[in-house]
């Protein structure tokens, strides 16, 4: 069985609670159990990470080394400023998925500056929850 690793950067934990005309009503926990339910349909193992810490971020990007065949991550706002998440995909060789809930695209221009796209096989943005299931797809064909 291939397995996929989820990670979530800083607030996404808040999912729900506001700015809903963005980020939708869904909480982080509505997110879980809708990629679980995707994952096991799938019949693909999926592991969840959340922090809101950089450094714990690059942690679990590293951990993954050797265990794991694919990485989705929402890197929330270390998108636009982290070259270490950047450095810390490029090191595992790990396929990554970027996903972003809104379509950063047509928000304040500093999101649409992306550190870690260069280091990603796809990127997803705007699509709401259905973006992880898709950057899961994503990874199983390819
Ligand atoms: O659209 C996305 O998924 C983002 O990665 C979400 C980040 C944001 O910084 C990125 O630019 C785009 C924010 C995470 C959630 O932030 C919340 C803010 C208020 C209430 C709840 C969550």
């Amino acid at each position: 069985m291939k397995k996929i690793l989820v990670i979530n950067g800083p607030n996404l934990n808040m999912l729900g609670i506001r700015e809903p005309s963005i980020y939708g009503r869904s909480t982080y926990n509505d997110l879980l159990a809708f990629v679980s339910s995707h994952a096991e349909k799938k019949q693909v193992e999926v592991d969840f990470y959340q922090s809101n810490h950089e450094g714990d971020l690059v942690d679990a990007i590293q951990n993954a080394y050797g265990n794991t065949d694919g990485i989705v991550i929402n890197p929330g706002a270390y998108t636009h400023t982290s070259v270490a998440l950047l450095d810390a995909v490029k090191a595992v060789g790990i396929p990554t998925v970027e996903v972003h809930i809104s379509d950063v695209s047509t928000r304040e221009p500093f999101r649409s500056i992306s550190y870690i796209r260069a280091a990603c096989v796809k990127t997803i943005a705007g699509k709401g929850f259905d973006g992880y299931t898709e950057a899961i797809d994503f990874l199983l064909e390819h």
